[in-house]
């Protein structure tokens, strides 16, 4: 048998070729997706002879806007705003006039004093999040939720052409809630997020790490998503302005200004290089809250404190449930007594919930079959079975456990 043995420049090309091969192999393909305008674009939904004004999202305080007798929403204008706040966001009509998110609104009346103004209603765009967020889920399974309009999905998996892909991503989120919004894609979340921006609004930007040079480089440093004002002033002095500077830059110099960790980041995200996973957030199974007393109270002597304690809990678990978007099916009561021991009861409900009323009420059925055989210690709240999808509410009157306990006769000591 004859043995070969390759040149040593062959064999370095194969090793390139192989790896080659292995990134083509293993290349991801990455979305961000950001929505347009998007508190204003909620606003607009709500107030569509808005459509193509200068409009201005303040915050919760900004006066709403007036029916008049023609039953016509009358808007306040930037220019009579007099107080306090920031724009939260504006149109793309108000950014021409130099409107941006984080101005204050004094500031901003005196370059858009014709823009319109209207209060933040985060609610509204909390429903809005989850409507865009539920119609992406139904084309794409792997999704990063990066806050209220943002998200990440790997599509790697999924048997189908790029663009028609994003097409169909764009018109599910267009369906599901009237509203456009931009999507980046490539073979990282580093350079799907800076694509995202490129085209905005009702944007869609496809990038192949070959087009780092011409569509990256060119772009300032800022753009990188972890490049802050502060490194942008400190690449600024080094001369570097542009992503494509920051790459021409020797890693040891960038290490030696930044420190090895931020200054090796830099290096490798000028060059397009993002290996980071998206991270699904694994569903929670529960949230609860639960409280020590400073001294173990009696649930008749104590009715009035156990009422406030437990209306909190109700409002705290409430809340950690709109906060995350989810409603829970089962309310669980978790008691400490005085001699340590823990009771705990639960109770089924019919129809997921999340308002604290909706708790309590739950609650009081859960206190109802405790034996309350000493002084209490500690009280908790829990809620299991969650869903991320709302029960039809139902409006029943609170009960009063605490108040309805001190005529019961119970022996505690
Ligand atoms: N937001 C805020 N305060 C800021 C920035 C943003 O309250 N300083 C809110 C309002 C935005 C939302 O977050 O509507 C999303 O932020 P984006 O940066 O994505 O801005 P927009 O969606 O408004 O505009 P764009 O089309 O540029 O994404
Ligand atoms: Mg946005």
């Amino acid at each position: 048998m004859r043995r070969y043995t390759l040149p040593v420049s062959l064999d370095r090309f194969e090793t390139k070729l192989l790896k080659d091969l292995l990134v083509a192999i293993t290349a991801r393909r990455i979305a961000h997706l950001d929505m347009d305008a998007f508190f204003a674009s909620v606003e607009l939904l709500r107030y569509p002879q808005l459509k193509g004004k200068p409009v201005v999202v303040g915050g919760r305080r900004v006066p709403a806007p007036q029916l008049n007798a023609e039953g016509e929403y009358i808007c306040g204008r930037l220019g009579d705003y007099v107080g306090r706040g920031v724009v939260t966001t504006s149109t793309y009509e108000a950014r021409a006039l130099g409107v941006f998110s984080g101005m204050g609104l004094m500031q901003s009346a005196r370059l858009a004093p014709d823009a319109l103004l209207l209060p933040a209603d985060f609610e509204a765009y909390k429903h809005h999040s989850r409507l865009f967020k539920q119609a992406v889920a139904t084309v794409v399974n792997v999704i990063e939720d990066r806050g209220i309009d943002e998200i990440y999905l790997d599509l790697t998996d999924i048997d189908e052409d790029t663009e028609p892909l994003a097409q169909r991503i764009k018109a599910a989120v267009r369906d599901a809630t009237g509203l456009s919004c931009s999507i980046g894609i490539s073979p990282n979340k580093l350079l799907s997020k800076i694509c995202s921006d490129l085209d905005k609004p009702d944007g869609l930007t496809i990038l192949q790490i070959g087009d780092l040079p011409d569509r990256i480089w060119p772009l300032p440093v800022s753009k990188v998503n972890g490049i802050g004002p502060k490194a942008t002033r400190k690449l600024e002095q080094l001369g570097i302005a542009t992503i494509g500077e920051l790459a021409q830059a020797s890693e040891q110099v960038l290490q030696q200004h930044f420190g090895t960790h931020y200054g090796q980041w830099l290096h490798q995200a000028a060059h397009g290089i993002d290996d980071r996973p998206l991270v699904i957030e694994r569903q929670p199974k529960s949230l609860s809250r639960e409280t020590t007393f400073e001294r173990n109270l009696h649930v008749r002597h104590d009715r009035a404190e156990l009422t406030r304690i437990t209306d909190s809990l109700c409002q705290r678990v409430s809340q950690d449930l709109a906060t995350k978007s989810f409603w829970c099916r089962t309310v669980g009561l978790k008691v400490k007594f005085a001699d340590f021991t823990v009771v705990t009861r639960d109770v089924s409900l019919p129809q997921p919930v999340q308002s604290a009323q909706a708790l309590r009420q739950a609650l009081s059925e859960c206190l109802k079959r405790v034996q309350w055989h000493d002084r209490i210690r500690l009280l908790g709240v829990r809620a299991s079975a969650l869903s991320d999808q709302p029960g039809v509410i139902q409006q029943n009157p609170q009960l009063g456990f605490w108040e309805a306990e001190s005529d019961r006769k119970l022996e505690t000591k």
